[in-house]
């Protein structure tokens, strides 16, 4: 890839978090970094044993291979390979790798001199993760309670999952998140619409601007919330949304046993009913 005359001027040393000037260099358009290195041992490891975890599952049927937590009665111990402990070593190597990847972006966050937004929504998405992976089968004490991992095999877990529960569209968080999830497409398409039928005008046009955009939504509804404010919404919206995820799932099992539905009976029981 060429050297761009304005690249010279970005990519400058330092920012690292570890290893000082070691890893500081790119290789074409990427970053390297300890973090970057770091990344690619995980990648690579966590690949090859997600292959060979298929290769002993002995279908290569894409929907139906699965790689399966350790049974309950291991505990929260480690297991054998190939009862379960190929599967803990390959979330190590996810949690490594998507560690590695946050860092990564804070280090060149850091090289540019730019906040550390995109590693803290990054550090969301990873977190739900995490959640589901570790915080829970940690808190309810086994790693059997974590999700497996194959396409076909993580649905039927999530719908097991959920029918433990009753009908899980009844916790309040799951409510919160799937209204952030919905809020978030919604905000998106405005956003992504607006700007496209300002930015797009008819062939020998001048495009229109940011007053044209806010004069639409002040003509619509009265208010624009801005091109600053549309984004820090859609920020908001969208880890709002991995926040809530997060939370539902950590609530039904540690904290809630019994079905959703019946968790609103205090509302049920408010004494404005009987009188
Ligand atoms: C806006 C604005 C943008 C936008 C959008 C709006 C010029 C280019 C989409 C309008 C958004 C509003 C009024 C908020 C809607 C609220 C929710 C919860 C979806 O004003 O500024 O910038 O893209």
């Amino acid at each position: 890839m060429a050297m761009l005359s304005f690249e010279a001027k970005y990519r400058t040393r330092g920012g690292t978090l570890v290893g000082g000037d070691l890893f500081d260099f790119w290789v074409g358009p990427f970053y390297v970094g300890f973090f970057g290195v770091t990344t690619i041992f995980f990648s690579a490891l966590g690949t090859a044993l997600i292959l060979y975890g298929a290769s002993l599952g002995g279908v290569w049927n894409i929907w139906r291979i699965n790689i399966a937590p350790p049974d309950l009665s291991y505990g929260l111990g480690f297991a054998p390979l190939k009862e379960g402990g190929l599967w803990q070593v390959i979330t190590i190597c996810a949690i490594g790798a998507f560690g590695s990847w946050a860092l990564r972006q804070v280090e060149i966050s850091r090289k540019l001199g730019m906040g550390l937004h995109v590693p803290f929504a990054y550090g969301v998405a990873v977190f739900a993760y995490v959640a589901l992976e570790v915080i829970r089968p940690v808190l309810m004490g086994a790693w059997g309670w974590a999700f497996p991992y194959g396409i076909l095999s993580h649905l039927d877990w999530v719908s097991n999952t959920g029918y433990q529960y009753l009908h899980f569209h009844y916790n309040p968080a799951h409510m919160l998140a799937v209204s952030f999830f919905f809020t978030t497409t919604l905000a998106l398409s405005l956003h992504g619409s607006l700007v496209l039928s300002a930015a797009n005008p008819p062939k020998g046009e001048v495009m229109k601007t940011a007053e044209h955009e806010n004069t639409f939504f002040r003509d619509l509804i009265g208010y624009s919330i801005g091109t600053l404010g549309i984004h820090r919404l859609g920020l908001f919206l969208a880890l709002s949304a991995g926040f809530w995820s997060a939370v539902c799932i950590i609530l039904s099992g540690p904290f809630w046993t019994r079905g959703w539905p019946e968790w609103w009976s205090w509302w049920l029981n408010l004494p404005i009913w009987t009188h």
